[in-house]
């Protein structure tokens, strides 16, 4: 049979890496096949969700950027500079995490989905029509965002005006300055070309692109064990092949934006500029605590006992 498997970008972006590997071994493995749909296939990605949730799709890779809108509790990963920017700290933090690896899993599981996995996808970078240094020069700046709640309050505390959309409207709204902004890990500003409609990227070091792999949870349930066991097995595989992929990324990325348009502009805010946006943090904490659902503190708590534990492996 086959195993239908959206994700939320191009087959060559890494969503589309990490499900390619997937495929690979599911169906080195088994006799099942993986058909993989990638972005704008079936639509936008709560489109995806919904219809994984529906059981039209057995699998499906969501960012908590939009998901957070569904669970409350997922918008825990904007709170600001809260992932650590050291990638062995980042990634010990995502294979170990018990918020990801226990808690998680039943709050999506009481929206019918069965979480596989979450992984990063590289540090997430603003790219703007005007240079940024302070939160001053964000003032009267659209922003767009995902559709999530606790970005948008993020950005609001940045100074900035959040505009949160799918994915699909951005480029045409940098284009036609419906928005004067987006943030997004550089792989994806190079891919899809955002760099032609902005012109400065700047380096807040506030977080890292999370993303996460899940299946409809009743056809999850419902296959014997030696299938569980072989999607679990494709996922680990997965998950280590898309870590090792990602060395190196953002700065070939980067440089290929610099290649394609030698006028576009990359500042790495220091410590001191870093200083005003890292200030938010509490307030966007203390936000998430009122909007991030029933669970929120026990999310933020574990999630702190979580990163401290990465920090000292
Ligand atoms: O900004 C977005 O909406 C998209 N960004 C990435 C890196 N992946 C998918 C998502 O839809």
């Amino acid at each position: 049979d086959t195993w239908r498997y959206a994700f939320e970008e191009a087959l060559d972006e890494v969503q589309g890496v990490f499900a390619q590997k997937f495929k690979e071994e599911v169906e080195a493995n088994s006799d099942h096949e993986v058909q993989l749909f990638p972005f704008g296939t079936l639509g936008e990605s709560d489109n995806i969700l919904e219809q994984t949730q529906s059981g039209i799709l057995q699998f499906v890779n969501q960012s908590p950027g939009f998901t957070g809108a569904l669970i409350p509790e997922a918008q825990v990963f904007f709170v600001p500079y809260l992932l650590p920017e050291d990638q062995d700290q980042l990634v010990s933090f995502f294979r170990n995490s018990e918020t990801i690896n226990n808690i998680f899993p039943e709050l999506y599981a009481e929206q019918g989905l069965e979480l596989l996995t979450m992984y990063p996808e590289g540090e997430v970078m603003l790219t703007t029509q005007e240079p940024v240094t302070s939160p001053e020069d964000l003032a009267d700046t659209k922003v767009r965002v995902m559709t999530n709640p606790l970005l948008v309050e993020s950005y609001k505390a940045f100074g900035a005006t959040p505009t949160p959309l799918p994915w699909g409207e951005v480029y045409g709204g940098l284009q036609t300055g419906i928005i004067d902004g987006q943030e997004n890990p550089a792989f994806f500003i190079e891919s899809t070309n955002m760099y032609e409609v902005t012109d400065h990227i700047t380096r807040l070091g506030h977080n890292n692109f999370t993303t996460a792999l899940m299946a409809n949870k009743d056809f999850y349930d419902g296959l014997p064990e030696e299938d569980q066991q072989v999607i679990q097995n494709a996922t680990d595989a997965a998950f280590e092949h898309i870590i090792e992929y990602q060395q190196g990324l953002t700065q070939e990325s980067l440089d290929k934006i610099m290649e394609a348009k030698p006028s576009m502009t990359i500042t790495e805010l220091t410590e001191e500029q870093r200083a005003p946006f890292r200030e938010t943090a509490g307030e966007v904490e203390k936000t998430f605590l009122e909007i991030g659902g029933d669970r929120a503190q026990e999310v933020l708590d574990q999630m702190k006992a979580d990163l401290e534990a990465a920090a000292n492996s």
